[in-house]
């Protein structure tokens, strides 16, 4: 069995995290399956993904036997050609992509679904920096990724201190969108993904790539940047189905063109 599961149902890619008996531990296999995935998630067919985990956990980060092998190719390796080209990938992808955290998410796995567009966690999950527990620092874009959700001072302590977040916690920090009981979590999360997918792929893509740069722009030049793109997402077939729509008092059909 594969440890990536890959599959598109209506226009959704979902991407399944599939070493249950290790709690989606990732090794170098399954790093490389995961890139070459999010890359088929470029075809039109997709327009929004889903990455979730099989069992009872989302992702136990690296897999720590991996890394005590005398074979492990060393830190430089695992984090260049493994989890850098993962949350890279994730971010550079024109579609929106939802992290749907089923259970425990640590070290590089709770950075890699912290860094999807929307994050949503069953009541059982949880997330943990487990970086400094095993004296690393928290990689796979965590330093850069948390303190902006949750700010320097949460973000400093939980990464020092290795602690534990529960999903409701996780929702009242602003480190995830929202937090579904256990029983409605897979509808949920998936629909939220379904929704993506009608909706007007381009100008998603366009606001997801805005996102990225406001991260380092000053604001006169994330003005001068809104308003470049807003003139490629005014010339989708999209932008002229919703305002048509709009008009003649119908619901929209979205192509993502
Ligand atoms: O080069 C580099 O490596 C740098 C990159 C680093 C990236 C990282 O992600 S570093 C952080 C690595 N992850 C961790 O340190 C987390 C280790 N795991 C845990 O702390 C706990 O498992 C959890 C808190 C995540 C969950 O606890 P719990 O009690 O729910 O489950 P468990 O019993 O500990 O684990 C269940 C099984 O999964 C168990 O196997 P067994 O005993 O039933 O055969 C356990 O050994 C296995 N497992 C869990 N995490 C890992 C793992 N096996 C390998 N690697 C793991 N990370």
């Amino acid at each position: 069995m594969s440890s990536i599961l890959f599959d598109i149902k209506e226009n959704v890619a979902i991407i399944t995290l599939n070493r249950p008996e290790k709690l989606n531990a990732f090794n170098g296999e399954m790093s490389l399956l995961l890139q070459e995935k999010l890359d088929a998630c470029k075809s039109d067919k997709v327009r929004s993904v889903y990455i979730t985990g099989m069992g009872k956990g989302f992702s136990a980060g690296q897999d720590l036997a991996e890394i005590t092998d005398a074979a492990s190719p060393g830190f430089n390796v695992i984090l260049s050609k493994y989890y850098n080209p993962i949350v890279s990938r994730i971010r550079k992808l024109e579609k929106p992509i939802v992290a749907a955290v089923n259970g425990v998410a640590a070290g590089a796995g709770a950075n890699i679904a912290l860094c999807c567009d929307i994050v949503v966690a069953a009541q059982s999950a949880s997330f943990i920096q487990a970086f400094s527990k095993i004296g690393l620092i928290p990689d796979s874009g965590g330093t850069y990724t948390l303190p902006r959700l949750i700010g320097w001072q949460r973000a400093s302590a939980l990464m020092m201190l290795g602690e534990k977040v529960n999903a409701t916690d996780a929702e009242r920090y602003g480190m995830i969108y929202k937090v579904f009981s256990d029983d409605e979590f897979a509808k949920e999360s998936f629909n939220i993904a379904v929704t993506l997918a009608g909706m007007p792929t381009k100008a998603l893509a366009y606001t997801k790539q805005m996102l990225n740069i406001s991260l380092v722009n000053h604001f006169d030049e994330q003005l001068q940047e809104e308003n470049i793109c807003q003139q490629k997402a005014a010339r989708t077939e999209d932008h002229k189905e919703g305002v048509t729509a709009f008009m003649e008092k119908r619901k929209p059909l979205f192509t993502g063109k």
